[in-house]
């Protein structure tokens, strides 16, 4: 007699990722031929990602020149990551929810967040510089993970509340090793939160190469086992990750469940300007993503569809370069901020012991001023 698994309610193989991860574009930005699984995005939609990947990699590169400047305490780079970032928060309705990491600067400002209020954490003024609840946008997450559980939670709170949003969590690669990842995933596969988890697999944490981290098949693979549909996809490849993303949030929309979806793609610089990483990796490992640019992959697609040429691309540098010439003057005004505001904003009920700290750094800031009057 063979034993039947007494709660087995679907077949393991609908929920597989794709043998190959999808992709659409080759290495160079050509249309590779042959079936296409989803629907692929308008030449339209694919210039305003284009546009905002172009954006994003000069808000990268001028928030990397203000921790040389002293003006952010740390920033982790997005740079080679745009294509997983920017379809990221394009593919979301103004309804929908985002939480992302401390990498994903890009998508918040793709999500239409002011650049100097996403840096407000980073330059260690405020805990989060933008309203989470004005743009559906939960405050970046330092700690690995924890957003995917606050994230699940949203997701079923609005599907308990028969709302339609769907909530995109975002982490990376070596987040998916955090017992929050399966927490998670398994709350969501169980009560069908509508929530699309997107690990941006940029093969390191910190200085930790993925073989060291995991040895699962892919880490959509891990959607599987706890009944979630799951796909992995070309992270470097913008029209592969946008086809794939409007593609999941029609999906979760529909009731079907959440998604796993993992975009394998490559952190072009350190782990954050803190960090040396020629200790750990290769130059040529560098070189070889940099010969994947997203930016100069859809270039030359969009250029061959015959809806981008060198007059676009100078407007468009023109409008990125006067971004950064914003961002700097916003960041070079210094900011006051109350010191007790640090014991303010932590629990809606401050506890005793609060309280107390509080109170000491009172009394000490106002023996501070009558020193100094
Ligand atoms: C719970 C927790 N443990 C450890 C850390 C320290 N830490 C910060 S970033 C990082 C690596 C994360 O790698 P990954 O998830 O791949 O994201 P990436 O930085 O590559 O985008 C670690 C271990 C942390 N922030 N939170
Ligand atoms: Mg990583």
């Amino acid at each position: 007699m063979t034993v039947v698994a007494p709660h087995r309610t679907a077949d393991y193989r609908e929920f597989l990722p794709a043998d190959e991860p999808v992709q659409y574009l080759d290495e160079s930005g050509r249309w590779l031929p042959g079936e296409h699984r989803y629907p692929v995005p308008t030449p339209a939609r694919l210039l305003e990602v284009y546009r905002k990947m172009v954006l994003g990699r000069r808000f990268d590169q001028q928030s990397t020149a203000l921790t040389k400047q002293g003006r952010l305490a740390v920033y982790p780079s997005s740079r080679g990551q745009e294509a997983c970032q920017v379809p990221a928060a394009m593919c979301l309705r103004p309804a929908d929810w985002m939480f992302p990491t401390y990498r994903d600067s890009v998508a918040l400002m793709t999500r239409g967040v002011d650049p100097v209020q996403i840096l407000s954490m980073l330059a260690g003024d405020w805990h989060c510089g933008y309203d989470p609840v004005a743009h559906h946008c939960a405050p970046q997450s330092t700690p690995l993970a924890t957003q995917l559980l606050h994230a699940t939670g949203l997701a079923y709170g609005e599907l308990l509340r028969s709302r339609d949003p769907v909530t995109l969590a975002l982490c990376g690669d070596g987040a998916t090793s955090e017992g929050d990842f399966h927490e998670a995933l398994n709350f969501a596969a169980v009560f069908r939160a509508p929530v699309i988890f997107l690990v941006q697999n940029n093969g390191y944490a910190i200085s930790v190469p993925l073989a060291r981290q995991s040895v699962a098949p892919s880490l959509a693979h891990k959607g599987v086992g706890y009944g979630i549909g799951s796909e992995h996809v070309d992270g470097n490849d913008p029209v592969a990750m946008m086809a794939v993303l409007d593609a999941a949030v029609r999906y979760v929309q529909a009731g079907k469940g959440p998604l796993v979806i993992e975009a394998y793609t490559y952190r072009i610089d350190a782990h954050t300007n803190a960090d040396d990483a020629t200790r750990y990796r290769e130059d040529s490992e560098v070189q070889s993503w940099l010969a994947r640019d997203p930016i100069a992959r859809l270039d030359t697609y969009l250029r061959a569809e015959g809806v981008l040429d060198d007059a676009a691309l100078t407007v468009l540098n023109a409008e990125a370069e006067d971004a950064a010439t914003q961002l700097r003057a916003g960041m070079n005004i210094d900011r006051q901020h109350d010191p007790l505001d640090l014991f303010r904003y932590v629990y809606a009920q401050q506890t005793p012991q609060l309280r107390e700290q509080q109170a000491q750094v009172g009394a000490e800031l106002a023996a501070e001023s009558e020193e100094t009057h």
